[in-house]
């Protein structure tokens, strides 16, 4: 039997989630404002337990970042610039496989591949870093391409959505991260990342992705100029779509990193913050399997406890993240398995080793050496 919230709004929520009922943007704007944290927590908690028990998830993953050159130059980013810019730098293909060759030794599942909106890449480029990943590492999955960049890749080719996914998926690819969905508001569009897609583009991409048989991941980047009713306007719009054909794996809250942005100004986001966003996002996205508490963004501490507001993963072992360390994060920029497992034994879950998909490696001769 668990603690109940004291905030007499969170009790009524709770009674719609006790009879079953789906909240909506009132329950989210409520969740949002109270000063209950430990109810909120109690509230999340509850649903992560009936959808996950107490399973921690994590991944023995690879970043590769292939190019920072992005012609998209959202204000919020520090990772994209300008080819002739000092740092600019792009991965050829001999270079991913030397990246992937380093760390052949290791038992890595799954390869995350983002990179920035190149302006000059042709689209044989995308095709071929897919089968270039497969062909190094037929076992791992290939987690490839935000949304972003698909839709790029598509305008590139001038074939449908549809037809893109079928040849990239021909060439190995099998999930996409979630990234590039910032807020789903045109306000904020407009004034932090004009030049890229927006959210109708983006769930059309991901919607597609879905029917093609494609799983990916959703986010949020919260933590700037958008206000707590486009937050929750953000989930509604996920779980809406993943009501309309289901393909959504995990939901990531990204904490924004304001150094070496055109927002330096703003500060970090609070704790407080972290773990509301993590368990409304638990409450509200009752469609969505998993909430990752990726702990780049958060730092290990405030991921490790994000595990009881609402998380059931906290992504992976990395190693070379650049994307929110260009932006100033001050986690480590990798961990040890047994790092991560330690922080989830000692808050007391259960350890699971997932592939790309949640299926469990464990036992699996490459998970019993840290
Ligand atoms: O789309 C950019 C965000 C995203 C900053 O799906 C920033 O498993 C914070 O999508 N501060 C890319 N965030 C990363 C991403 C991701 C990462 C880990 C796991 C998964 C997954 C996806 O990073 C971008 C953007 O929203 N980002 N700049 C910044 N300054």
């Amino acid at each position: 039997m668990f603690a109940q919230p004291t905030d007499p709004a969170l009790r009524k929520i709770e009674k719609k989630l006790e009879a079953g009922k789906r909240l909506d943007a009132e329950d989210g704007n409520h969740l949002y404002r109270t000063h209950d944290l430990l109810g909120l927590g109690v509230l999340a908690h509850g649903a992560r337990l009936a959808a996950n028990g107490r399973k921690a998830y994590y991944v023995y993953n690879q970043h590769i970042n292939y190019t920072n050159i992005c012609k998209n130059l959202c204000r919020f980013c520090a990772f994209g610039r300008e080819a002739d810019r000092e740092g600019a730098y792009f991965m050829t293909l001999d270079d991913v496989e030397a990246a992937l060759r380093c760390r052949e030794a290791e038992p890595i599942t799954e390869i995350h591949v983002v990179g920035g909106v190149h302006p000059d890449l042709p689209a044989d480029y995308y095709f071929d870093l897919v089968r270039r990943i497969k062909k190094v590492r037929p076992h791992a999955t290939v987690k490839a391409f935000t949304a972003v960049e698909i839709h790029h890749l598509a305008k590139l080719t001038g074939s449908t959505l549809a037809d893109t996914f079928r040849r990239l998926k021909e060439c190995g690819l099998e999930a996409m991260p979630g990234g590039g969905a910032e807020v789903f508001s045109p306000r904020i569009q407009e004034e932090l990342f004009p030049r890229k897609i927006g959210a109708d583009e983006w769930l059309e991409v991901m919607r597609e992705a879905h029917r093609a048989g494609i799983r990916t991941n959703a986010t949020m980047l919260y933590g700037h100029v958008e206000t707590v009713e486009e937050r929750v306007e953000h989930f509604l719009r996920l779980r809406a779509l993943q009501d309309e054909v289901e393909g959504f794996m995990a939901f990531v809250p990204l904490a924004f990193h304001s150094k070496n942005t055109r927002l330096s100004h703003l500060p970090p986001t609070t704790g407080y913050d972290d773990l509301k966003t993590v368990a409304v996002a638990r409450l509200l996205l009752d469609n969505f399997p998993h909430i990752k508490a990726y702990w780049v963004m958060l730092g290990l501490k405030l991921a490790q406890v994000a595990l009881s507001f609402g998380a059931d993963d906290m992504d992976g072992t990395i190693v070379e993240e650049k994307i929110s360390h260009t932006a100033g994060a001050e986690s480590p920029k990798g961990v040890s398995r047994s790092l991560l497992r330690g922080l989830i034994e000692e808050a007391g879950f259960e350890p699971v080793e997932r592939d790309a998909f949640y299926g469990s490696v464990e036992g699996s001769a490459h998970a019993a050496h840290a």
